[in-house]
């Protein structure tokens, strides 16, 4: 799925949504684009709602989501 936070603008936002994604399931691939504030999760069997989930309890609310 592929997602756009626009409150993610720096390095340590990558680590942070990186690591909430991670904990939910370690073998989800995350790939950031930083400049389009887009995060693509592929190799991923959570579900979409498990994922806005731990990305706000990280503390970026403001999600779109792309691409299911
Ligand atoms: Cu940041």
């Amino acid at each position: 799925m592929k997602l756009i936070i626009d409150e993610m603008s720096c390095q340590h936002c990558v680590k942070a949504i990186t690591k909430a994604i991670n904990e939910i399931d370690p073998a989800v691939k995350v790939s950031v684009d930083l400049t389009k504030h887009e995060v693509d999760i592929t190799n991923s069997t959570i579900s979409q709602a498990a994922v806005i989930d731990a990305v706000s309890r990280a503390g970026y609310t403001s999600v779109k989501v792309v691409t299911s």
